[in-house]
């Protein structure tokens, strides 16, 4: 990089229809730019903002511009705008994810000169130092790039880092930004931290086994209260999010951090770390919600797939074990593993049954499976059909939340489950926390026959949830009679 352009531009998208989580990744990297001696600049974007983009880059001239991207629905917009960008003549890197786990196919796309594999820090500062200086590429552990005559270069991987190095700058960004309201509106601001990197567990479909090669590292408790307690002042933040892949690896430490914050949070753990205990520490340190990934009903699907290290007895434990002490357990279900049976597939819907009987304090996140690259499930898949794409802009089918996935590699009519499933479990759980009979009598009987015909019931109480009927709030009345008188307004307007 030329001595005048020290400058760094760093780009991250999100979907229009989320709050947009911060960018993390993103302000760690440029935390560490910062410090020696480099001017980064974050560039955080709904879809829906992606025209600003080149207009900010033009701007600010970057030598570089860095894009965090994982696989999924944004992928053909972050190729769209680096295709845009290289054609204004910007030299281009991938990091996240996506690079980390395909970087050939990445490097295939002439738009993008780079790909950072793994944590960035270290390597987009080893590259942004020497960046013109080709014949040093090929010494900057965790790079890839394009060689002389274009040939696509892997270096081996950079060992990890020490994460106490590069502590956020909070400075780098504006904070109200990103503070978001959570917990159904109880807290209005909540700020989304992670304070440790990967998972020692083996879970098949999971990013960590090859994304951070099931190492687990973390920030020291006392060092991230030290960062955190100025910010939280500051800008009076009420409730935190762990996003760490598993918050509770060390549980010492984890509950060191939330006593130290004082604060009311969320954060992600296993159910077999669930003991008495644990549910004692997880009131006194004022807990709202724990997650875990409870995956399926079927231990054949937990052990032989999924090598989860778990049984369904250890799920329904804990969610017994946290009945009433007012924290919310919520669970993710993988739907469509490969290999499931119809049969396995119900016994799913009728462990969530048993566990929204148990546990009235009960969320669930259903998605379907689907084979992320780089993961054991991935070559599992592909054994059964599945078919990768091969360019990077396809990989955006990749879309937990969609309805209509065409699944290779299950073997059932899944068509039906894949339309109705997320929403029936969705609407059990509410019936169960509002305390709803009939609606908890209707759903129960459609999840156990697995009968999704004429789903009119499922479709009015979806539209009555969304009009804040389910919502629990007390000015639900007052919200309702709000919305009607809005909609007189514009009916009036319209006419
Ligand atoms: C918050 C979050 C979200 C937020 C958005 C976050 C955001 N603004 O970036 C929301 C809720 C929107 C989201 C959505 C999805 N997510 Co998500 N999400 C996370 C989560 C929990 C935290 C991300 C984070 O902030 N990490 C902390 C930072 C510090 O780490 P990092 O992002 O990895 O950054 C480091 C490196 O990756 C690298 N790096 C990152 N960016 C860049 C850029 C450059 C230029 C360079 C050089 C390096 C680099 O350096 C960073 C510092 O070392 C992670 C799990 C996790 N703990 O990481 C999952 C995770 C990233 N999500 C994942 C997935 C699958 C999704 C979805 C596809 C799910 C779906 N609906 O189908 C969607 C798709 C989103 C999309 N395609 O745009 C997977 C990714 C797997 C994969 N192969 O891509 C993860 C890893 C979860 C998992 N265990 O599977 N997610
Ligand atoms: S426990 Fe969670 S984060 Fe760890 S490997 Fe399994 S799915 Fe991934």
């Amino acid at each position: 990089m030329s001595e005048t352009n020290k400058k760094v531009a760093l780009i991250s998208l999100y979907r229009d229809d989320t709050s947009g989580n911060p960018p993390l990744g993103s302000l760690y990297l440029a935390t560490a730019l910062k410090k020696n001696g480099f001017i980064p600049k974050i560039i955080f974007k709904s879809e829906s903002q992606i025209g600003q983009i080149e207009s900010e880059i033009e701007n600010f001239k970057p030598a570089l511009i860095g894009m965090s991207v994982f696989t999924g629905y944004l992928n053909k917009r972050y190729v769209d705008l680096s295709r845009q960008l290289k054609d204004k003549g910007y030299l281009i890197v991938w990091g996240n994810a996506h690079a980390s786990l395909l970087p050939e196919q990445v490097l295939r796309e002439s738009a993008i000169d780079f790909v950072v594999i793994g944590e960035g820090e270290e390597t987009l500062l080893e590259l942004a130092k020497n960046l013109g200086n080709k014949d040093n590429y090929k010494n900057i552990t965790g790079l890839g790039f394009k060689g002389e005559n274009g040939q696509i270069v892997v270096n081996p991987r950079r060992n990890f880092g020490d994460m106490d190095e590069y502590l956020i700058d909070w400075s780098l960004v504006d904070i109200e930004d990103y503070i978001v309201p959570y917990f159904s509106g109880k807290y209005k601001r909540t700020l989304m931290v992670v304070t440790s990197r990967g998972c020692p567990f083996n879970c098949q479909f999971c990013y960590n086994q090859v994304f951070n090669n099931r190492r687990w590292r973390a920030h020291s408790a006392e060092k991230l209260i030290a960062n955190l307690k100025p910010v939280i002042a500051k800008h009076k933040i009420d409730a935190i999010r762990f996003l760490d892949d598993n918050f509770f690896v060390n549980k010492e430490r984890a509950f060191a951090i939330a006593r130290g914050l004082g604060l009311p949070y969320w954060a992600e753990s296993r159910v077999e770390f669930v003991d008495e205990k644990f549910v004692v520490n997880l009131k006194e340190t004022k807990c709202q919600e724990i997650m875990f990934g409870f995956e399926s009903g079927s231990d054949r699907i937990l052990k032989e797939v999924v090598k989860k290290g778990i049984t369904v007895a250890d799920t329904i434990r804990a969610v017994t074990l946290l009945k009433n002490s007012g924290i919310m357990a919520s669970g993710s279900i993988i739907f469509g593993l490969p290999t499931e049976t119809e049969e396995e597939y119900k016994a799913t819907m009728k462990l969530i049954i048993k566990l929204s009987e148990i546990n009235n304090n009960l969320a669930f996140t259903c998605g379907w499976f689907l084979p992320f690259p780089g993961t054991g499930l991935y070559e599992v898949a592909k054994t059964l059909g599945f078919k990768p794409p091969e360019k990077i802009e396809d990989w955006d089918i990749f879309d937990r939340w969609r309805n209509d996935y065409e699944m290779a590699w299950v073997k059932w009519d899944y068509r039906q489950a894949v339309k109705y499933s997320r929403q029936v479990v969705h609407l059990l759980a509410l019936a169960h926390k509002r305390n709803i009979p009939f609606l908890k009598t209707i759903l129960k009987k459609r999840i156990e026959q697995a009968n999704y015909f004429f789903p009119l019931d499922i479709y009015l109480f979806a539209k009555l949830r969304n009009i804040y009927l389910f919502s629990g709030q007390k000015n639900f009345i007052t919200r309702l009679i709000r919305r009607v008188i809005t909609y007189i307004i514009k009916l009036k307007q319209i006419k």
